[in-house]
């Protein structure tokens, strides 16, 4: 049964990783489009990373409301720094699910601690939201691969140290016949370049010529690679959702204040009806994302049956984004155009809060995958 109430401990882990954020992580953003390794290394000797793999020696793989409080509590104070965060633990988990114990000991303690950075490669210039349809080429070599093809809309790309690759190993077999592997980022053959875009973190493609992988690179069963970035995505999801209400509260946090002071018609801006009941919906609509995220996680963290995982986790992040795209231009709007001036907190999370909807499955996706399990016909 999914938690409505949370802990006292899990409230204290929250106000902590929110403090920690604003006080050490966020002065060290800076907005280049390239990884930002000091940032990470700050995060690592805070413990904030090593909380996405569940704050234990050993990785603890049922941490999900963890992983959604520490993206909700960091998305009120840096963008930048909340999914520098969320993408070392998206990068790594094939390989902490799937790996073998040698490859996850090799790399998760340096992710875990800001040394090494990692990345998830699963969409290619023509397989985005059909990911089945991947077509870059893993073809045996010796003991091993070789991969050839392309990666695109990489987070992380081209700077991380290691990515989780998903790759063609059966031709002509879309879902069945994909592999995930641990490609190190300095391999040779591997090039990459930064793609200008909006969003508050690194993003790049990918082009791999002839890399070459050894047997202990594949992250679970050749073939079954699949399931391996189906099974990460179902994790991930709620906690796009939780980055999502996380930005959504920073924007109504910072409408509050402005309604209640703003003066108009000799009156604060808050006296007109239409305004507090803007701001009532926004904080059904902001509690809702919350509880469904919360949902998500707490199924997965219980451990429910898989196609329930993957239910809620896309009723999730579906609703959780939607709504906070709805709620930063509702705050955008009772601001005027202030909020709409460079550098205001808002303008930020206006441009920040679009590529949610987007990014981990887009709604469609999630709507696809949500009708599915209901009505029950592919
Ligand atoms: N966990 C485990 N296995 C899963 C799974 C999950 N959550 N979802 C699907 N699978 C398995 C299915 O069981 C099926 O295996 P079998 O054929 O053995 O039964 C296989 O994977 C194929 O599933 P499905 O038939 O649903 O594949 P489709 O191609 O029809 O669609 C969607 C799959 C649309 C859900 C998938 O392509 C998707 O998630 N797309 C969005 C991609 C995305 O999020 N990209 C962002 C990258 S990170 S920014």
């Amino acid at each position: 049964m999914a938690e409505f109430r949370l802990s006292a401990e899990h409230q204290r882990f929250a106000t902590w990783a929110r403090a920690t954020a604003a006080e050490h992580i966020a002065p060290l953003a800076r907005h280049d489009g390239r990884v930002n390794r000091p940032l990470l290394r700050e995060m690592g000797a805070r413990g904030l990373l090593r909380a996405v793999f569940g704050g234990t020696a050993e990785p603890d793989q049922a941490a999900a409301l963890q992983l959604c409080l520490l993206r909700e509590a960091i998305a009120q104070v840096s963008g930048e720094a909340e999914t520098a965060l969320a993408l070392q633990g998206l990068g790594s988990y094939p390989i902490l699910q799937s790996g073998t114990r040698d490859l996850a000991a090799r790399w998760i303690p340096p992710i875990a601690a800001g040394e090494a950075v990692a990345a998830f490669a699963l969409s290619e210039p023509g397989a985005g939201s059909d990911a089945a349809a991947l077509e870059l080429r893993a073809e045996p070599d010796g003991q091993g691969w070789r991969l050839t093809g392309e990666k695109t809309w990489i987070s992380n790309a081209p700077d991380a140290d290691i990515y989780s690759v998903f790759a063609r190993t059966t031709p002509g077999t879309r879902s069945k016949g994909v592999t995930a592997f641990a490609v190190p980022g300095d391999s040779a053959g591997l090039t990459g370049e930064p793609i200008d875009m909006l969003s508050p973190h690194p993003i790049g493609h990918l082009t791999f010529d002839g890399v070459r992988v050894g047997p202990e690179s594949v992250l679970g069963e050749v073939d079954d690679g699949f399931a391996v970035a189906m099974r990460t995505l179902d994790l991930f999801r709620p906690s796009v959702g939780a980055y999502a209400v996380g930005m959504a509260q920073a924007a109504l946090d910072t409408t509050v204040e402005h309604v209640k002071t703003r003066q108009v018609h000799g009156a604060p801006l808050a006296r007109q009806q239409a305004v507090a009941h803007r701001i009532a919906d926004m904080v059904a609509q902001l509690e809702a994302g919350r509880l469904l995220v919360y949902a998500a996680a707490a199924a997965y963290d219980a451990g429910d049956e898989p196609q329930e995982q993957t239910r809620r986790s896309a009723i999730a992040k579906l609703f959780a984004t939607e709504a906070a795209q709805q709620i930063v231009d509702g705050c955008v709007q009772l601001h005027g155009a202030v909020a709409l001036r460079s550098g205001h907190l808002l303008e930020q999370l206006y441009r920040d809060v679009r590529s949610l909807r987007i990014y981990e499955g887009a709604s469609e996706i999630q709507r696809t995958i949500i009708a599915r399990e209901v009505i029950g016909i592919r």
